[in-house]
C-alpha cells in the first residue's frame, strides 16, 4: 500500500530541504516500553505531578527514585524497533533532518542517530543538586544500594536526581531554542507518537505549521494536533515509518 498516494504530496515532499521530526512515548511503545497515558500508562494509578514533579521528588524521594530505576530496569531491557531504525536511515539521506523527542529513553541513540534533542533529559543520566556533579546509571545504583532510606547522596552531601525534566522546570534552553529553530525552519514536520499534551515541545508543530510547514502526524489514536495534519497516518509507527522510509527514499533518490 503508497503512503504517499499524491502526486501533490510526493512533489512536496521531493522539494523539501529540512526535514524536522517530533517523537513522544508512542515511538517507544512497540520497544516495549509503557507510554504516559495510555491503556497501561505509567501513570495510570498516580498522576505526573505525584511522580515527575521537583514537589513530589522532596516529598517522595525514595518512591520517585525507585520509580525511576524500575522505568530504567525496563528500558535497559528493550531494543529501538522499527519505527526508530527507519527514521535513522532517513537521517542518512535526507537532506537536513533534525530529531527532537521528548522520551528520555535514549532509544533514538541506540538506534543510530548522532544528533538527537532531547527536551526531557535522559533517564540513564543523575546529579547531584548541590554541586552538579553527574552520576551515571552504574554509579548511581552503588550509591543508591548503600543509601539510608533510598536516598541517594553525593559526596558533597547533595542528593541526587535523575536528569530530566520535571513539570514546573524549564526545559534545557539549548535543546529548546535548537528545537524551535528546527520547527521554523522545517519544510516538512512529522509529529510521531505524542499525545501532545505537554507543553511547550506540543507547541513545536504549530510552529512549523505556521512558517508554512508540510505537517505529517503518525499516531495509532487521534490528537489534538489532528485537525492542523496536512497527512494522517493512523496506526503504529513500527509499521509505518519503514513504509514511509521506503517510499521517501525512492522519491528523494529519483531527484
Ligand atoms: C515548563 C520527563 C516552564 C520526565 C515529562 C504552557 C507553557 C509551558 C508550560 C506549560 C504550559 N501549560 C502548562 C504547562 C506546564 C506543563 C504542561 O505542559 N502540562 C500539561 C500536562 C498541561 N509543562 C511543563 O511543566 C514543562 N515545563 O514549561 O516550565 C518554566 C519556564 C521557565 C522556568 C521554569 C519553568 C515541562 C514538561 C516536561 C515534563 N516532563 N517527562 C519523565 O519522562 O519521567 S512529560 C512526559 O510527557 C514525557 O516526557 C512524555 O514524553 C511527555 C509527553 O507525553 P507523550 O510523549 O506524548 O506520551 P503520551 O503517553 O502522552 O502519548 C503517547 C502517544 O503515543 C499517544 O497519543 C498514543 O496514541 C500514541 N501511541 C501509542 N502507541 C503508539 C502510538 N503512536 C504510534 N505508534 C504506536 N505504537
Ligand atoms: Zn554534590
Amino acid at each position: 500500500m503508497e503512503i504517499l498516494n499524491s502526486d501533490a504530496i510526493v512533489e512536496r515532499l521531493k522539494q523539501a530541504r529540512v526535514y524536522t521530526i517530533l517523537t513522544g512515548a508512542g515511538i517507544s511503545a512497540e520497544s516495549g516500553i509503557p507510554t504516559f497515558r495510555g491503556e497501561n500508562g505509567l501513570w495510570k494509578n498516580l498522576s505526573p505531578h505525584e511522580l515527575a514533579s521537583i514537589e513530589a521528588f522532596y516529598r517522595n524521594t525514595a518512591i520517585v527514585n525507585e520509580w525511576y530505576r524500575h522505568r530504567r530496569d525496563i528500558i535497559e531491557k528493550c531494543t529501538p524497533n522499527a519505527g526508530h531504525y527507519a527514521l535513522t536511515e532517513m537521517s542518512k539521506y535526507l537532506p537536513t533532518f533534525y530529531l527532537i523527542t521528548q522520551n528520555v529513553d535514549g532509544l533514538h541513540q541506540r538506534a543510530g542517530v548522532s544528533d538527537v534533542i532531547e527536551l526531557h533529559g535522559n533517564i540513564m543520566q543523575n546529579y547531584c543538586i548541590r554541586c552538579g556533579t553527574r552520576y551515571n546509571v552504574q554509579q548511581f545504583d552503588e550509591i543508591y544500594e548503600h543509601a539510608s532510606r533510598h536516598i541517594p547522596r553525593c559526596d558533597c552531601g547533595g542528593v541526587i536526581r535523575p536528569d530530566v525534566v520535571w513539570f514546573g522546570e524549564a526545559l534545557p534552553a539549548e535543546a529548546l531554542e535548537r528545537a524551535f529553530q528546527a520547527a521554523e525552519n522545517a519544510e516538512v514536520f512529522l509529529s510521531i507518537g505524542t499525545s501532545a499534551q505537554v507543553r511547550p515541545a506540543s507547541d513545536l508543530p504549530l510552529i512549523a505549521k505556521k512558517h508554512g510547514a508540510f505537517f505529517i502526524e503518525i499516531n495509532i489514536n487521534a490528537t489534538m494536533l489532528s485537525s492542523s495534519a496536512d497527512l494522517l497516518l493512523q496506526g503504529p509507527s513500527g509499521e509505518i515509518l519503514p513504509k514511509l522510509n521506503r517510499d521517501l527514499h525512492r522519491i528523494i533518490s529519483a531527484n
